[in-house]
């Protein structure tokens, strides 16, 4: 259980707008009363706990605000920051852990000549900062020994996709993905990520020597604003041999059985289509958007699929000017295809969140579970999220399931002691 207080003024001091908060735990199948439901908010003065599973495999979340309309000014002003959950396999394999096992929340700002943050969208197409923030600094410099470490790529971004590589052109291995450790770790030297995707990545030191310096790099995406200061995201000086060398190795099998991946196609699964689109000067998901489901007093739904179906579901872009990564809340799903084409193989392990690059049609299949009750699909670019490309899906028969508003209210502050 986790209690989110709401002590923020009545109105944001630069923005006006007054900010009412939800805090969607990202990674976790969640009831849906403790999912950070759009509508569901906690406003200045107010408080809720929120309960917490924890029942899936390692992995790494993150938890971010998803108040309606105003995602994308909280989250780039702070309310966002990483989840770890662990378990025995993760923990009895010999890869980096502890000091070794590092989180990299990678996100964009600009900042006005006092240093305060400048929220600019662009009409809502998208903020790009020009200045690099990895765990909340800039372009910082880290000091490694020479062995493996471990980095939990988290892009926090509200709207740029990084393209990653090493200055000296080495490999990175990825371990895992959003849903936790692949089943086998995958060599590549450069991979593209999404707002709100998570990559676990090893990079191996012990082949440079002590005074050298290793850049991590960002080659850009299409469409993205790029600045001289969004070229490189942060650099590694080595230090010296490794004073540990547990935890040194990236073993051939990583989770024998990782969530979502053994689903496979088969003939009579259904398919839903969902077109991440403009329609009437907003953001939509098949020519409607969250107003929609408000104008419905919320029960409009996107898609139904029963208790523990297995589904396919299409994620359609035919624009050629913006890319959307999609995230679907409660599951995780596994790539089938992109573009009729396999995905990167970096991409293949369990996911929640996909970039539907531009003129992309991905597909994904995943098991509706273990909750029923209506649950958020969006856009993560939080820009569009907003202005209003977010939908929802229920599971299980309609009034089935937690109500993601009435179930849990949140409540007056002094709150209790717990
Ligand atoms: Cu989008």
């Amino acid at each position: 259980m986790v209690r989110q207080i709401n002590n923020l003024p009545g109105r944001h001091p630069t923005l006006g707008y007054q900010v009412m908060t939800s805090t969607h735990l990202h990674g976790s199948g969640s009831f849906p009363q403790y999912d950070g439901y759009a509508n569901d908010v906690t406003g200045p003065g107010q408080w809720k706990d929120y309960h917490y599973p924890n029942h899936q495999d390692a992995r790494t979340l993150w938890y971010h605000d998803h108040g309606l309309h105003h995602t994308a000014e909280n989250a780039y002003m702070g309310l966002a920051a990483m989840y770890i959950m662990t378990d025995e396999l993760e923990q009895s394999l010999p890869i980096p852990h502890g000091d070794y096992d590092v989180p990299l929340i990678i996100q964009d700002a600009m900042f006005d000549e006092r240093g305060n943050m400048i929220y600019d969208d662009h009409s809502h197409s998208g903020l790009y900062g020009d200045v690099i923030l990895v765990n909340g600094r800039p372009w910082p410099v880290m000091k490694v020994e020479r062995r493996k470490y471990r980095f939990r790529f988290l892009n926090a971004s509200l709207s740029r996709g990084y393209a990653f590589r090493l200055s000296t052109g080495d490999p990175f291995w990825i371990i895992g993905t959003d849903g936790g450790l692949r089943q086998f770790p995958q060599r590549t030297t450069t991979f593209r990520q999404s707002m709100a995707e998570r990559y676990e990545v090893v990079i191996d030191f012990a082949t440079y020597r002590t005074g050298q310096r290793i850049v991590l790099e960002n080659l850009g995406v299409q469409n993205a604003v790029d600045y001289d200061g969004t070229r490189n995201v942060m650099a590694f000086d080595v230090v010296g041999d490794a004073t540990d060398l547990r935890g040194n190795a990236i073993p051939d099998l990583l989770n024998p059985k990782p969530p979502a991946m053994d689903l496979v196609e088969t003939p009579n699964l259904r398919t839903r289509r969902f077109e991440f689109m403009r329609a009437d000067g907003q953001w939509a998901i098949n020519g409607k958007t969250w107003h929609d489901a408000a104008d419905s007093g919320y029960e409009y739904v996107w898609a139904d699929p029963g208790l523990n179906d297995t589904e396919i579901w299409e994620f359609v872009n035919t624009s050629r000017g913006w890319f959307h990564p999609v995230h679907v809340h409660l599951i995780d799903f596994k790539i089938l295809d992109r573009n009729g084409k396999p995905p990167f193989d970096y991409e293949l392990g369990p996911k929640d969140t996909v970039y539907v690059g531009e003129n992309e049609t991905v597909r994904v299949i995943a098991r509706f579970g273990p909750h029923q009750g209506k649950y958020m699909i969006h856009c993560h670019n939080l820009v569009h999220e907003d202005h209003d490309m977010m939908a929802q899906f229920r599971v299980g028969r309609p009034g089935g399931g937690d109500d993601p508003v009435k179930a849990a209210p949140c409540r007056d502050l002094p709150s209790p002691e717990l």
